[in-house]
């Protein structure tokens, strides 16, 4: 199997360990949501997409569906690169339009998790045995640099992931992403859309119950890595809208005063009663500041497309 690392155990369990203790000991606690994502953070993801009430997953494949063939035509890849691949579904959708169009050679899906990244490359080297896959174990805010060569690439960033950046972070990595393709090479984003409260809030707080349980699955995850005595059913999942920001705020609130211990930390962290720690933000997009965000970046938009219900939008976007 092709698979070339960038980031090791040792690595991301510095990350962990530097991201909790910044997050934990703040005034105004939060941690960066990246660490929700281990193999049950992983299923509990792939459980939220098929709810109901979470509708990006289908409307960007509505949209993916419908336009691959477009997006084929009019790009000419040669190289596909994908950033936070996870399992890598909608992406075939992607693969199948460009290697019809017969401009396709290789794969590049791009993931910090390794025993993802391992699973989505055997299972795309069986089902595409033309293809040149090979994957990169890497975080795509630090190591874009190690993308292959130039040369019709086009980098997909879907899902609607680039909402977890804060602003700036949201910059800086555009600005990166920009940087590293040359002239005329592509990025294709998929973000989601500014609607309903009613619509918004719900997708990340279903009636089943799934999005909170795999918000507490970050504590589960300091938990294991950092010897950490976290209590996840004492914490309360909220979903929240920030009108002014526009983004979907997910926050933990302790139901009461809890003294945690962070043994691999050598650290307690106190929590009064009703305290919230952020754990995520997902900030939906106005197409107009879609369009000057990219062309800030450097990027010029060629084409948008949504879903019939004008829920999410996928851009295709030219260095
Ligand atoms: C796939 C990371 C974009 O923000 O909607 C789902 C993650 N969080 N439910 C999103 C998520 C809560 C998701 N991303």
């Amino acid at each position: 199997m092709n698979l070339e690392t960038h980031l090791d155990e040792r690595d991301l369990a510095a990350a962990l360990r530097a991201d909790v203790r910044t997050g934990l000991t703040a005034a105004r606690k939060w941690l960066p949501p990246k660490w929700f994502y281990d193999a049950r953070g992983s299923e509990l993801f792939e459980e939220i997409t098929e709810l109901p009430e979470y509708y990006p997953t289908r409307a960007e494949r509505a949209i993916l569906l419908a336009r691959a063939g477009e997006i084929a035509r009019i790009t000419e890849a040669k190289t596909l690169v994908e950033l936070g691949s996870g399992s890598s579904e909608k992406t075939r959708l992607l693969l199948d339009a460009l290697l019809a169009h017969g401009t396709l050679g290789a794969f590049v899906p791009l993931d910090v998790s390794a025993s993802a990244l391992a699973d989505a490359v055997t299972r795309l080297d069986a089902a595409y045995p033309a293809l040149s896959v090979r994957g990169i174990v890497g975080d795509y805010t630090r190591h874009l640099h190690h993308l292959p060569d130039g040369g019709s690439r086009m980098i997909a960033f879907l899902g609607g992931t680039i909402g977890n950046l804060l602003p700036v972070e949201r910059a800086e990595f555009l600005a990166g992403v920009r940087d590293v393709l040359d002239a005329g090479e592509w990025l294709l984003l998929g973000a989601d859309l500014v609607k309903d409260v009613r619509t918004l809030l719900p997708a990340y707080d279903d009636a089943a119950g799934v999005t909170a349980d795999f918000n507490r699955n970050v504590l589960r995850v300091i938990n294991h890595h950092l010897d950490a005595g976290f209590e996840p059913e004492r914490f309360d999942h909220v979903a929240v809208w920030d009108d002014g920001n526009e983004w979907i705020e997910m926050r933990l609130r302790a139901q009461e005063a809890m003294r945690v211990p962070v043994r691999g930390l050598d650290l307690v962290v106190d929590f009064a009663r009703g305290e919230l720690l952020r754990t995520e933000i997902s900030a939906k997009f106005r197409p107009e500041r879609l369009r000057d965000e990219l062309a800030t970046a450097g990027f010029r938009l060629r084409q948008r497309w949504t879903d019939d219900d004008g829920l999410f939008t996928v851009c295709l976007a030219q260095a």
